[in-house]
């Protein structure tokens, strides 16, 4: 043990915001290192990790958010960061281009343009948060940004420190620990700098197919007969739902692993019941456990060695829900493989997902609402060895999110694991799904929900959705009408309130709510081909399913702080009335053919509540049948056909078993359908791309959009078939 204790690491969020003001007025170049000094290394087409000078390069940690660094000789840099020390803090500043607009910073409430704006990585349990919350519970120390021509180049601050990332002039950054490299994507395009993004930072592994479906979550439903009413209550109405999940009260005495016997008595039961429903379900796993000798995960991790310590050397004690607890220190292999084997048990019981929540990690009885910065972790040589809990904070929820999940192929090494974190850092959508955290039902938090979304997938984090409806506060039908209509279409899609609050499951406000949450449920199974494709396309390319509406068009500079608008994949646009009245604002849209697609997504009723989507010129749009679940659900029965000038149009879909793994083996399809119009003549093909699955075949209703008309023909596809004249 150290005899004496390190030099502290000054707590400093506000006191580090003013010191960069003060650092903004400074005469920048003094401060400045000597560009001379710094040590550039090629890591990729396009992409230069910069170190401050030699021995900066020399001292600097393990990444905790890149994955691959394979240094390539001839670094070309275009874009220079400055590094600065400021009072013993670190500091790099890049430059920005007149009419740069900047974007990601991870999880962040407000608009989805960030110029101007100030940041703390710090993850931070961040409840009912709004615009003055320094920090929410996950931290990205990325920024994107996209030069008038539509060029972009993002800027990855390689720290795990606290970080100030301040946009109010360029591009700032300053860690409350030591000198870090930045890494520079300079590319075409913003698509191509998120492709460089994820070669940097991996993709997310293709997630099972039931995730896509609709989830509805309370803190609590309790006991386990609420469980299985309201699984009866979605089938009973008609209302599309694959999950339904256990928040903190199914546990004994809010023990992680176990389950209240009285109110839980037969797990597996239970899972059965829900089963046959075709509901899947998923489980709450905090990380702080009980200090209670007796306690099975207790007793097992004394055994181990698990806990976090203090400075002193003792495992670090604190309050949480369970009481006095301790923490488990996943910087260390040993610690997460205890964890990760703690799943088998439990998953045993026939769980099928798991939410990892507070893993901020939350504490309750102190003011930082966290552990001391200067606790130890004993992590990995390959993470940076032994070190404080200044330099572990933030990947923290990533690394328990990681242990989960290599837990649960472990235990169930046939199904791809879906797990739900709460915190995480850049890099960690690879282990974990996440949500918005504990937000707000208010008009202000609907809107910020949409632009949210958007910057976690400008910042590698493709797997994201608010609780649709708010967790705090009541709100009201017409808020949470609003609210379903385009969260059910989010690539993570969960209802979700918090404890004493009203209840909020689709049926909860009326029968007039109720029917806009039915159509737009209905509409997420029937998009659920496109969906499936698009989260395969962010597992293999990094590209995030929902897109900014600038991605249309990068050089379109109408488009570029559009966020009640965006696109869900290349070709598909939705339109979002944020605001409480009727007729929203109506942005700018991008060029070009789009047509309104809604009724063919929702049915035929005019619902204000329900958002517009568009289709592409050029596009074909497949759909599915309305289905009750995920697995449910057949292949696609409607084409929406929008051809361009040429009269042609296409798309892909990507198609597997939706669970399991054989996709890696070349058991999938990837099909591109064309369809070729000539006057009344329309050809329909399907083309196999990729994977061992034929072609992808089908027959139903193919609506062709063009010439201001709609044409409706049951076909077959491939096939051909005349337009009645
Ligand atoms: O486990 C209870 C809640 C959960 O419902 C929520 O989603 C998390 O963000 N949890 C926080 C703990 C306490 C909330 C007040």
């Amino acid at each position: 043990m150290p005899a004496r204790r390190p030099p502290s690491h000054p707590r400093l969020s506000i006191s580090l915001i003013f010191g960069c003001l003060w650092l903004l007025l400074a005469p920048l170049p003094l401060l400045a290192q000597q560009v001379a000094e710094q040590v550039a290394e090629s890591l990729g087409p396009g992409i230069v990790r910069f170190h401050a000078d030699a021995a900066a390069r020399a001292a600097a940690a393990p990444s905790l958010a890149m994955i691959a660094a394979l240094p390539a000789p001839d670094a070309a840099p275009t874009v220079r960061p400055e590094f600065y020390r400021v009072e013993g803090r670190a500091a790099a500043r890049i430059e920005i281009p007149e009419g740069t607009d900047l974007y990601g910073t991870g999880e962040v409430f407000g608009p989805l343009r960030r110029n101007g704006t100030r940041t703390v990585c710090w993850n931070h349990d961040a409840y009912a948060y709004g615009a003055d919350t320094p920090h929410l519970y996950q931290s990205h120390p990325w920024v994107l940004a996209v030069r008038p021509d539509g060029t972009a180049f993002g800027v990855l601050a390689d720290t795990s420190w606290r970080t100030l990332i301040d946009l109010t002039s360029g591009i700032l950054f300053v860690a409350n620990g030591p000198r870090f490299p930045v890494v520079v994507v300079d590319r075409e395009s913003p698509q191509a700098v998120l492709r460089g993004l994820a070669e940097l930072c991996g993709t997310m592994d293709l997630p099972p197919l039931w995730s896509l479906g609709y989830h509805q979550c309370r803190y609590s439903y309790t006991p386990d007969d609420r469980v299985r009413e309201i699984a009866r209550e979605f089938r009973a109405r008609d209302i599309p739902c694959d999950v339904v999940w256990l928040d903190i009260d199914y546990m004994d005495g809010n023990r992680s692993f176990t389950f209240d016997p009285v109110a839980f008595p037969d797990p597996a039961r239970l899972d059965a019941d829900l089963d046959a429903l075709g509901f899947h379900t998923i489980a709450i796993i905090d990380p702080g456990i009980k200090r209670e000798e007796g306690h099975a995960v207790f007793d097992s991790g004394e055994t181990v060695d698990a806990w976090v310590r203090t400075y002193d050397g003792a495992p670090y004690v604190g309050r949480v829900w369970p009481g006095d607890c301790v923490w488990p220190d996943f910087t260390n292999r040993r610690v997460r493989s205890w964890w990760g084997g703690l799943y088998a048990d439990f998953l045993a019981t026939g769980i099928d997902g798991v939410w990892n929540d507070m893993n901020e990690p939350a504490v309750f009885n102190v003011d930082s609402k966290t552990m001391p910065e200067d606790n130890i972790h004993r992590a990995d040589e390959e993470l940076g060895g032994t070190g404080p809990h200044a330099r572990y904070h933030n990947v923290y929820g990533m690394l328990m999110a990681r242990a989960t999940r290599e837990g649960m192929l472990a235990a169930r090494p046939d199904r791809r694991p879906f797990v739900l974190t709460r915190a995480n850092f850049l890099g960690g959508h690879r282990y974990a799904a996440t949500w918005t955290g504990d937000n707000v039902a208010s008009w202000r938090h609907l809107d910020a929900s949409l632009a949210m979304v958007l910057n976690l997938g400008l910042s590698g984090q493709p797997f994201s959705g608010p609780d649709i409806g708010g967790f705090e506060g009541k709100g009201n039908g017409a808020l949470f009408a609003r609210w379903m209509g385009f969260g059910a279409l989010l690539p993570f899609a969960r209802g979700h309130t918090g404890k004493g609050n009203i209840d909020k499951e689709p049926w909860a406000f009326g029968p007039q709510v109720e029917a806009t949450c039915r159509r737009a449920l209905q509409g997420r199974m029937r998009l659920l081909p496109h969906l499936y494709t698009l989260m395969r396309e962010a597992a293999v390319t990094g590209l995030p399913a929902w897109r900014p509406l600038f991605f249309a068009d990068p050089a379109d500079p109408r488009l570029r702080d559009v966020d009640d608008a965006a696109l869900i994949g290349d070709d598909l646009m939705i339109v979002v009335n944020t605001s409480p009245g009727a007729d929203g604002a109506a942005p700018a849209l991008p060029t070009g053919d789009w047509r309104e697609v809604t009724r063919h997504i929702f049915g035929e009723a005019d619902d204000p509540d329900l958002p517009r989507l568009y289709l592409r010129d050029g596009a074909v749009l497949a759909l599915a049948a309305p289905a009750p679940h995920t697995g449910a659900s057949a292949g696609p029965v409607t084409l929406l056909v929008n051809p361009d000038r040429q009269g042609r149009a296409s798309c892909v879909v990507y198609r597997d078993d939706g669970e399991g793994f054989a996709y890696r083996d070349g058991g999938y399809g990837l099909s591109r359908i064309t369809a070729v119009v000539r006057g009344p003549h329309v050809d329909l093909s399907c083309r196999a791309l990729e994977g061992s699955w034929p072609a992808l075949s089908g027959a139903g209703t193919v609506v062709l959009l063009s010439g201001g008309a709609e044409a409706t023909v049951e076909a077959a596809w491939p096939g051909s078939f005349d337009l009645q004249p």
